[in-house]
């Protein structure tokens, strides 16, 4: 077949590192860049077969997002604009360590019934780091050798990727598959709602987030006012900024200064992600994660729904790393219903899709808004009934602008901003305000570095580990020494590491216990290097 003898001429521009094995993670491939460039070919080519399989247009976005500048990955996106489905996550792993490259093709082929004269589309688009260029091109190639179609978005948010693969597929009902069409469905969206706010400082990780904030400010008229921190201009990606760095070291970034009282949000290196803080009078910093994110929206969009008098199931979606309190708020002061599902947006989107509106949100900042096809059919139905209340159909009207401002592919930092902006307008709240609903658990999350952290392994939503021996005990011994506390581990799908989460009633005890189960790892599960010292 011509296509095969394609496939063998190109792959032999792209070589396989030998020895290198990669796994496609939480959110993908990831790991340093100057080993990728087979791997970007190759999915460029399973793309190409995920098109032809689902007849129906994929995405392919080169990032490596909250990771350092110096590694890359990619992000597989199918039809709806959702994460590539689990069961091609295999194939993924299979055909980026393949050494014999067309026998994993043909398999794959075989086994998913593929009709090769079936046409393929392919959507790419990169992030800002230096390495995505080469990659995005390889992947290019990928599509080519296999006789697919490409469209290059260039720089693209991650996000803003999902929402055009969406746009395609839905011909159009979603929204247009532009960059224009993208910031007009939001900005239509948010334009009835702001006033009177006070200037808002977004941390754009010096990644593209900055950029496309840039670009989006044009789109918004007197809405909302922007100060953008950390745009590339000179920092570093993701260096000492950025939610990632924001959530994990419960400090500022670096580059500006913080006025007490403001509003500041960071986002991550592919902007799918979200942070809220401030600092009050006396210096303090206050974090707004995405648990508190998760309640302000699944809040405000409960009340629009009671005073639209529509009937709809409201649930959130978290993980193992939501903060006790916030759980405790939504299920015993919200009672809206949560549900528990593992780190990865794709296990929340999942388990979201479930109920009539979901909110899911990782601690992270990452999430979104989910709305089933009949609770978007009440809601638009009830704006235009000519025979309703007021209080109703402001309501009614809300909830549909709701739904123009979210992307409800995936979590994303640009759609989730211009939302909690929204709310906190529409309630009159400030940033105290809204963090003054619950006060958090004091939390600290740490790394170890393991010879290889697939020694653990987890169960019941990441919460209990079953591998090494012992571990699930120690662990449990540990938190029994601490008042209100949890503990983890787990294994990152993302950086080569395992990841450590202690919560407990003073942030001592939580630092203690996050050393504590850091050391248990070191110990159990093969540490490198020098062992975790106390905080
Ligand atoms: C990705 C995923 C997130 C996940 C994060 C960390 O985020 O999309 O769902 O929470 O990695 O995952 P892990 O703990 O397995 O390393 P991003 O923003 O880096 O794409």
């Amino acid at each position: 077949m011509a296509q095969f003898q394609e496939v063998e001429k190109q792959s032999i521009m792209h070589p396989k590192p030998p020895g290198l094995t990669l796994h496609y993670g939480t959110a993908g491939l990831r790991t340093n860049a100057k080993h990728l460039d087979h791997a970007m070919f190759r999915m460029g080519l399973l793309a190409t077969l995920r098109s032809k399989n689902t007849k129906a247009t994929i995405g392919v976005m080169v990032t490596a997002s909250h990771n350092p500048e110096e590694d890359n990955g990619l992000k597989l996106i199918d039809p709806m604009g959702e994460m590539m489905a689990p069961a091609w996550e295999h194939y993924a792993t299979q055909l980026a360590n393949a050494d014999d490259l067309l026998t994993v093709l043909k398999d794959i082929i075989e086994k998913e019934a593929i009709n090769m004269s079936q046409e393929a589309n392919v959507f790419v688009g990169k992030d800002t780091r230096s390495s995505s260029a080469r990659l995005s091109q390889a992947v290019l190639d990928g599509v080519s050798a296999l006789d697919g179609h490409s469209k290059d978005y260039g720089l693209v948010t991650t996000p803003q990727l999902h929402y055009m693969v969406r746009c395609q597929n839905t011909k159009g009902k979603y929204g247009e598959a532009t960059l224009d069409g993208y910031y007009s469905k939001l900005c239509q969206g948010v334009v009835c709602y702001f006033y009177d706010q006070k200037l808002l400082s977004v941390d754009g990780a010096n990644g593209i987030g900055a950029l496309k904030v840039r670009e989006m400010e044009s789109h918004l008229k007197k809405e909302l006012q922007i100060s953008l921190f950390n745009d590339g201009s000179q920092g570093k990606l993701n260096y000492q900024c950025g939610a990632d760095f924001v959530k994990v070291q419960q400090k500022p970034p670096t580059g500006f200064k913080m006025n007490p009282g403001e509003r500041y949000c960071s986002f991550d290196g592919d902007a799918d992600r979200i942070v809220y803080y401030y600092t009050d009078s006396e210096g303090q910093f206050h974090l707004l994660d995405g648990d508190k994110i998760a309640t302000l929206m699944s809040t405000f969009l409960k009340e629009l729904l009671e005073q639209a008098g529509l009937n709809l199931k409201v649930a959130v979606v978290q993980t193992a790393y939501a903060n006790g309190s916030s759980t405790h708020y939504l299920e015993n002061t919200m009672k809206v219903i949560v549900r528990c599902a593992k780190t990865g947006v794709k296990h929340l989107h999942h388990a979201a899709q479930e109920f009539d509106v979901a909110v899911y949100f990782e601690s992270n900042g990452h999430g979104t808004v989910l709305f089933s096809e009949a609770a978007e059919e009440k809601i638009c139905q009830l704006a235009e009934d000519p025979n309703i209340n007021d209080e109703k159909k402001r309501a009614a009207l809300l909830l549909q602008n709701t739904i123009n401002v979210i992307n409800q592919t995936v979590g994303d930092a640009i759609s989730d901003m211009l939302f909690i902006e929204a709310i906190l307008a529409i309630k009159g709240m400030s940033v105290q305000q809204w963090d003054a609903v619950y006060a958090d658990l004091p939390n600290r999350q740490l790394k170890v570095k393991v010879a290889d952290r697939r020694a653990i392994d987890t169960t019941d939503a990441e919460r209990r580990a079953v591998s090494p021996p012992g571990m699930q005990d120690t662990v449990d011994s540990l938190v029994n020494k601490y008042k209100q506390a949890r503990s983890f581990v787990r294994p990152s799908g993302t950086e080569d590491i395992v990841r450590v989460y202690a919560e407990a009633d003073t942030q001592e005890s939580a630092d203690a216990l996050a050393h504590e189960v850091s050391l248990a790892v070191y110990r159990l599960a093969g540490g490198v290097g020098e062992e975790p010292k106390p905080l």
